[in-house]
């Protein structure tokens, strides 16, 4: 066997990559481990409605019955939102799922590998993985991130929740080479709030600018992708000190629990949701269309560039 022999794509997506048309990886980790069912359901469909909008095909992401799956059909998407024995996968799980048969949600980092396999460069997210706050004593610190630092798929997404250590994400991301873009704006997002203090080096005002930084890093052979921070809509933003209080108290949960390891960011997730009553949960999901939407763009640009 070979990887070709792991990876099942849909004919659409199949025929769409061999053409050089436009598509959107979209990962399912944020459907079995992000989002309640079965509002999880509605935004699997919208997500994906939004991409094919903007004249992009969206390809959402998971491992099912030992296969990497690229573009799920309606009743695999019920299966991953429904989340019933449904793992969380990143890399190091991968050949585990896929050798024994278990269904698996796919993380950033195990998006982007697919992603990679099948031969997309785009791909919208949520939020990103990252460097966990008391990392220097945890050494809890996202495989999002080196996947970012390996693999030739640029990221878009409303930065990182400030549940992580967002200075030391920015850090770790410079040292391993990746670059970090703002789409329209000059600091990385902190997902539910437009800002979070921490300034980037590159502002972009299109997402055509973007698509063609991105074509420059991969015409040169350079391995690794992009984190594209793309904001929040003004309309859905939450005030970061309120946010902050939440996130602190979520925190000091977690670690009364003994919480560590692949638990802790759906633990942390999840206790966000409940103490701000769902009103995060509808800006999380206008944050995820809003990046499914400019990526869509950059893929849609960058088929231009590579016609
Ligand atoms: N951050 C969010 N929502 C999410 C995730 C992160 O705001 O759903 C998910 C993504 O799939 C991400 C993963 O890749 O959590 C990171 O998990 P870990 O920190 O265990 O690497
Ligand atoms: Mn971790």
């Amino acid at each position: 066997m070979t990887q070709k022999d792991y990876l099942s794509i849909t004919p659409e997506i199949e025929q769409a990559i061999k053409e050089g048309k436009p598509v959107v990886a979209l990962e399912s980790t944020i459907l079995s481990h992000g989002m309640p069912f079965p509002q999880n359901v509605e935004f699997a469909h919208k997500v994906e409605e939004i991409v094919r909008a903007e004249g992009a095909i969206p390809a959402t992401t998971a491992i099912i019955g030992g296969k990497l799956k690229v573009g799920l059909t309606s009743e695999e998407l019920d299966i991953m939102c429904k989340a019933e024995n449904v793992g969380k996968v990143s890399r190091r799980d991968v050949a585990v799922y896929l050798a024994t048969g278990k269904t698996g949600a796919t993380t950033v980092a195990t998006t982007m590998m697919i992603a990679e396999m099948a031969g997309i460069k785009i791909f919208a997210t949520g939020g990103i993985g990252g460097v966990h706050r008391g990392a220097q004593e945890t050494m809890d610190i996202s495989a999002d991130l080196q996947e970012l630092a390996n693999t030739k798929v640029a990221v878009v997404c409303a930065g990182a929740k400030s549940l992580l250590d967002l200075g030391l994400t920015l850090e770790y991301l410079e040292t391993f080479g990746v670059p970090v873009l703002g789409l329209r704006t000059d600091e990385f997002p902190a997902f539910y709030c437009k800002t979070s203090g921490f300034k980037l080096d590159y502002r972009a005002e299109t997402e055509a600018e973007i698509a063609k930084i991105a074509k420059t890093k991969w015409d040169l052979g350079l391995k690794g992708g992009f984190v594209i921070g793309n904001p929040i809509p003004d309309e859905y933003a939450l005030d970061y000190d309120e946010m902050e209080k939440v996130i602190v108290k979520a925190l000091e949960l977690a670690k009364e629990q003994g919480i560590h390891g692949k638990d802790t960011t759906p633990f942390l997730l999840s206790h966000i949701k409940d103490m701000t009553e769902g009103v995060s949960f509808a800006s999380n999901l206008q944050l995820a269309y809003n990046n499914a939407k400019a990526a869509s763009k950059i893929a849609v640009e960058l088929a231009k560039l590579e016609k």
